[in-house]
């Protein structure tokens, strides 16, 4: 699948909000591949893809990782960790997608994970800084998105882990793996 024939696949799939959603993450994902020598060509494709499952009922969510043993401890955190992993291996299994970067890139955008490849990084952090995101402290991860993607995507982590603590919600274990990684990397 090239990158217009997935922004087909997409614009049927999802609201109109998170398709243009997506538009904007391949658009930055572009951009930060080439700043970071980084295939554009694969980048682009794995932002195209990231959000593929977001728009599907939670139940369908459900039974798509029991029936393919992605649910493992999954099921136990919050459905929002859910389509990620739904949609890397639909794309996968279903659209044919054999790049594993772009599939890794898909399954971890929402939490990171400990060993983010680079196109990894460079969908978690355009997920994030995408022009529409209006998220306290995003002007200081823009600001570091023009210098260096580890700590870009620190200040990602990092601000993930705070904004999920202030909720009171509970935490993936990926995402303080991320979080850890990265700051290794950054010292
Ligand atoms: O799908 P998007 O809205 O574009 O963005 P996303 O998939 O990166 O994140 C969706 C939400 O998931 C976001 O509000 C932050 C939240 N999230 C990230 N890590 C965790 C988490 N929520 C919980 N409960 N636990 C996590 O570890
Ligand atoms: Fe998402
Ligand atoms: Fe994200
Ligand atoms: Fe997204």
């Amino acid at each position: 699948m090239d990158l217009k024939e997935a922004i087909e696949l997409v614009k049927q799939e999802l609201k109109a909000p998170r398709f243009e959603h997506t538009l904007r993450v391949i658009e930055t994902s572009g951009v930060l591949a080439k700043r970071f020598k980084e295939s554009t060509e694969k980048a682009k494709l794995a932002a195209a893809l990231h959000d593929y499952a977001k728009n599907w009922p939670v139940e369908d969510l459900k039974t798509y990782l029991v029936n393919n043993h992605l649910s493992n401890d999954l099921l136990t955190y919050h459905s929002e960790l859910w389509h990620g992993p739904v949609a890397s291996h639909v794309m996968e299994n279903e659209y044919g997608i054999t790049d594993s970067d772009v599939l890794q890139a898909i399954a971890h955008h929402t939490t990171g994970r400990a060993g983010m490849t680079n196109i990894e990084k460079i969908v978690y952090l355009a997920d994030y800084i995408e022009p529409g995101r209006d998220i306290p402290g995003i002007d200081e991860v823009r600001a570091a998105s023009e210098q260096s993607l580890d700590y870009a995507c620190w200040l990602v982590a990092r601000n993930t882990l705070n904004y999920l603590i202030q909720k009171k919600v509970t935490i993936h274990p990926d995402s303080f793996h991320a979080y850890n990684d990265l700051t290794r990397t950054i010292h």
